[in-house]
C-alpha cells in the first residue's frame, strides 16, 4: 500500500489514516492507497466498518492542485469516490480541519460522516475556475437538496459543521480526537445495526427553473464561467440516472480544465502563497512589533490605525491640533463600528480598542517607544522630510520609520533621516482597514530585517504584501498611470469613456478607468498632471479636457460630478453630458477626426499599455517576480481574478501576439508605445513571464 495511507486495525473497525503533509491533497499516492485500504480492509477478516481519517491539521483540503494540467493517472478520483461508496462495509469519515473539493467528496462518498466542532467543509473548486470532479455536483443534492447544493458550488462558500449538520451535510458533531471520535461513531453503527448508505442511491433531487439559475449565476460571475456551468451539473444530477449524471460532470470538469479562466485562477492561488516568500529574506528575522505609531489621522491614516487595531496592535495617532485628533478617533470609532455591526468583532474588543489600545495626541514624544511608525500625512516632499525629522528625533534606535507615499522618493525621505536602514515605504490602498493590497517598498539603504518586519506586518494585518522598488508611482501606480493614458489616448482618438468603461467591465474588470477616477477623486490625476508638466516629454499626449471637468469643480464622486452625475439611485451609471462636449471640442482643437473602436481593440490597447509598463518595471527591477505585478493588480485595482493577472493574461495570450499588438500601435505613436525591452528579449527567447517566476523560486 502507497506509505500515504496507514491500515490499522481497531477492533472490528479498519482505520484508514491519510498522511499527506501539509493539508492530504488527493495526489496520485494517496488515490492509490486509499483504493487499497479499501480492498484491504474487505479481505481483512471480521472487519465491518472502515473509518477514513486525516492526520495533521486538515481531513483532505482536496484535489492535489499540483497536478493539474499534466496527464490524470489511474485510480481517478471519481473512481476512488465510487470504490469508497460500493463498499459493502459501513464507512465512516471523520472530519477535522478542512474538507474541501475532493476531500468533502470523499467523506459524501463514505455512508457516514461525522466533524469537529471546528470542522469546515466546502467545495471552493469554483475558485479554481473549476466544478467539483468527482461527484458532488451529483451526491450533495440528493443529500441536501438544490438550493443549498447551488449556494453552496456556485460560491465555494465553506460552512461551519454546526451549519452542516442543520444542512444535513453531516451526520454528527463530536467532538475529540479524530480518529477515537470516528471509531467512537464506526462502533455505535455497527452496534445499531445501522445500514450501509449510499448517497448516490438516494432519489433525484427536486427540479428549478434551471435556465433562470444559469442565467443569474452567470451574471454575478461577471464573465467567470465555472459558477454558471455548476448549476449546469447540478440540472444533470436532477434530471439523470446517477452514473449519467457523473459523466455529465466528468465533461464539463474536464472541459472547463482546459480553460484560460482555470489557469488563471490557479496561477491566483498559486501566486497569492508565493508573494510573500522572498528568496531575499530567507533566513531574515523581522523585529518586534507591538505598538505603532501613526501620523495624520485622515481617511488613510485613520484606516491603517483601524486595520493595526483589528490585528492587536496598540496604536498611537498624531494630528495637528486637538480638534483633528478628536475627529481620527471619530473616524476610527466609525470604521471599527462597521466591523462591530459586521459581527467582526464584539462589543468588548470595540471598547478596548477605542480607549485602551488607541492613544490620539498632538505631541510627538508620545512615539518615544513605538516600534514602527507610518506617516500618511499630505504628498508633499517638504512636508514628509519635516515628519521624518522630527521621529528621527523621538524615536527609540530601532523604530522603523514608514511612509504611506503612493509614489515620493523614499530614498530622499531616508536620506532626510540620521538612520536610513529603517526607512522603508508602506504603501497602503483605501479604505486601508479594507484593501488587502500593501506595497512594501524598499529604498536603496532600507535594512532586510526592515524589509522582513514590512513583510510581517502585512502578514498580521491579513494584506497581500508585494514589494516594490523605488519609482513614481511604485508598481502599481506607475503601472495605472500608463493605462490609464492609454485610455485617454483612445478617447483623444475617437472613443468614449463610457465605452471604455463598459468594455473593461465586460472583460472582467471591478470597474472601468473612468468610473474609477470618479472614485478616487479628478483632482488626484489634476495635481499629478501638473506636476508632471514641467518634466513631461515633448512627444506625450495629454488630453486637457480632465482638466476642464476639475477646473469646474467636478472631481467625481465626491462632488456628485465627474464623468459621471451620482444623483441618489443612480449609482454613477448616468454619463455626464458635458463631458463628450469637452471632448469633442478638444478633438477639434487638436485636428483629430474621431473613429470608432472595437471593444476588442479598447481591451487589447489597454492590456497592451498595462503589460509594456508592467514589463519596463521588472527590466527596472523594480518588480522582481511577474507574479509580484499579478499580485498588485489583483488585490488593489479591481483586475479579474480568473485572467490571473496582466502577466499571466499576457502568457496565455502568448508574447508575440502582445508584442506585436504593440509593435503596430507604435507605429502612430512610437513614444508612449516604446515595447519594453524584457518582453522583446522574452519574444526572442521563447520564454514567458511564468518562466521568470519559475526562476526566481529555483
Ligand atoms: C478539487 O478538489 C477537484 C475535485 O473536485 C475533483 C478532482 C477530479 N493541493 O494555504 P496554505 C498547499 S480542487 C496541493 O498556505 P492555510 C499550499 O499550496 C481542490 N497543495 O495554508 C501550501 O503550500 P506551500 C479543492 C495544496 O492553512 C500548503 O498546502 N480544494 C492544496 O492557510 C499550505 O496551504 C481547494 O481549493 C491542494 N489542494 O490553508 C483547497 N491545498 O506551503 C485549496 C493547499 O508550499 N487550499 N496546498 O506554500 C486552501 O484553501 C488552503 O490551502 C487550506 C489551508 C484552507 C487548505
Amino acid at each position: 500500500m502507497s506509505d500515504k495511507i496507514k491500515y490499522t486495525r481497531k477492533g472490528d473497525v479498519a482505520v484508514l489514516r491519510i498522511q499527506n503533509p501539509p493539508v492530504n491533497a488527493l495526489s496520485h499516492a494517496v488515490r492509490e492507497g486509499l483504493v487499497a485500504g479499501m480492498a484491504q480492509a474487505e479481505a481483512d477478516v471480521g472487519v465491518k466498518a472502515v473509518l477514513i481519517v486525516g492526520e495533521g491539521r486538515a481531513f483532505i483540503a482536496g484535489a492535489d492542485i499540483t497536478e493539474f494540467g499534466k496527464t490524470p493517472l489511474e485510480p481517478y478520483l471519481p473512481d476512488v469516490c465510487k470504490r469508497v461508496e460500493a463498499s459493502p462495509l459501513i464507512v465512516v469519515a471523520s472530519m477535522h480541519g478542512v474538507s474541501l473539493g475532493g476531500g468533502l467528496e470523499i467523506a459524501l462518498s463514505a455512508h457516514y460522516r461525522v466533524a469537529q466542532p471546528s470542522a469546515r467543509v466546502g467545495l471552493p473548486e469554483v475558485h479554481l475556475g473549476l466544478i467539483p470532479g468527482a461527484g458532488a455536483t451529483q451526491r450533495l443534492p440528493r443529500l441536501v437538496g438544490v438550493d443549498a447544493s447551488l449556494d453552496l458550488i456556485t460560491t465555494g462558500r465553506q460552512v461551519k459543521a454546526d451549519e452542516a449538520l442543520k444542512l444535513g451535510i453531516i451526520d454528527k458533531v463530536a467532538e475529540g480526537d479524530p480518529e477515537e471520535v470516528g471509531l467512537a461513531y464506526a462502533e455505535s453503527l455497527i452496534a445499531d445495526a445501522a445500514p450501509r448508505r449510499a448517497v448516490s442511491e438516494m432519489p433525484a433531487p427536486e427540479p428549478i427553473d434551471w435556465d433562470a439559475s444559469y442565467d443569474g449565476t452567470l451574471k454575478k460571475g461577471r464573465g467567470q464561467i465555472s459558477p454558471a456551468q455548476a448549476v449546469r451539473a447540478v440540472q444533470a444530477a436532477s434530471e439523470l440516472p446517477f452514473d449519467e449524471g457523473m459523466l455529465a460532470e466528468r465533461k464539463m470538469f474536464m472541459d472547463l480544465m482546459e480553460t484560460d479562466q482555470r489557469q488563471g485562477m490557479i496561477h491566483a492561488f498559486f501566486s497569492e502563497r508565493a508573494v510573500g516568500n522572498l528568496p531575499e529574506l530567507k533566513g531574515v528575522e523581522p523585529r518586534a512589533l507591538q505598538s505603532i505609531g501613526i501620523i495624520g489621522g485622515g481617511t488613510m491614516g485613520a484606516g491603517i490605525a483601524t486595520a493595526a487595531l483589528l490585528a492587536g496592535f496598540n496604536v498611537i495617532l498624531i494630528e495637528m491640533t486637538p480638534d483633528a485628533a478628536e475627529a481620527a478617533r471619530g473616524r476610527i470609532a466609525g470604521n471599527l463600528s462597521g466591523a462591530l455591526k459586521r459581527g467582526k468583532i464584539t462589543q468588548m474588543k470595540f471598547d478596548a480598542m477605542t480607549t485602551t489600545a488607541l492613544e490620539v495626541s498632538i505631541n510627538y514624544d508620545s512615539l518615544a517607544l513605538v516600534d514602527l511608525v507610518i506617516e500618511a500625512v499630505f504628498e508633499d516632499m517638504g512636508v514628509k522630510k519635516e515628519v521624518f525629522g522630527k521621529l528621527d528625533a523621538v524615536c527609540k534606535p530601532g523604530a522603523i520609520l514608514a511612509s504611506n507615499t503612493s509614489y515620493l522618493d523614499i530614498d530622499e525621505i531616508a536620506a532626510s533621516t540620521s538612520r536610513p536602514a529603517d526607512v522603508i515605504g508602506l504603501h497602503f490602498f483605501s479604505p486601508a482597514h479594507i484593501m488587502k493590497l500593501l506595497e512594501v517598498v524598499v529604498a536603496d539603504k532600507t535594512a532586510p530585517e526592515v524589509v522582513a518586519t514590512g513583510f510581517a506586518l502585512g502578514k498580521a494585518l491579513n494584506k497581500i504584501s508585494v514589494r516594490a522598488g523605488v519609482c513614481d508611482g511604485f508598481i502599481g501606480n506607475r503601472i495605472l498611470a500608463t493605462y490609464r493614458t492609454a485610455a485617454d489616448h483612445m478617447v483623444l482618438d475617437g472613443a468614449s469613456p463610457y465605452q471604455i468603461d463598459k468594455a473593461l467591465v465586460d472583460f472582467g474588470f471591478a470597474m472601468g478607468p473612468f468610473a474609477v477616477g470618479d472614485l478616487a477623486g479628478l483632482d488626484i490625476g489634476w495635481a499629478t498632471r501638473k506636476r508632471k508638466a514641467a518634466t513631461r516629454h515633448p512627444a506625450e499626449r495629454v488630453p486637457t479636457y480632465p482638466d476642464k471637468i476639475c477646473e469646474a469643480g467636478n472631481f467625481g464622486q465626491k462632488t456628485g460630478k465627474g464623468f459621471y452625475i451620482y444623483e441618489k439611485g443612480t449609482r454613477g451609471s448616468v454619463p455626464n453630458p458635458e463631458v463628450p462636449e469637452l471632448i469633442a471640442a478638444e478633438r477639434t482643437e487638436l485636428g483629430i477626426t474621431p473613429r470608432d473602436f472595437t471593444d476588442a481593440e479598447i481591451t487589447r490597447r489597454y492590456m497592451a499599455a498595462m503589460v509594456n509598463e508592467a514589463a519596463r518595471l521588472l527590466g527596472e527591477g523594480i518588480a522582481k517576480r511577474p507574479l509580484d505585478i499579478d499580485m498588485v493588480l489583483l488585490f488593489g485595482y479591481g483586475f479579474p481574478r480568473y485572467w490571473g493577472g496582466p502577466m499571466k493574461w499576457a502568457d496565455l495570450q502568448g508574447l508575440p501576439a502582445v508584442l506585436a499588438d504593440i509593435e503596430s500601435y507604435a507605429k502612430e505613436d512610437a513614444w508612449f508605445w516604446e515595447p519594453a525591452p524584457l518582453l522583446k528579449q522574452l519574444v526572442v527567447e521563447g520564454r514567458s513571464f511564468d518562466d521568470l517566476n519559475k526562476d526566481a523560486a529555483k
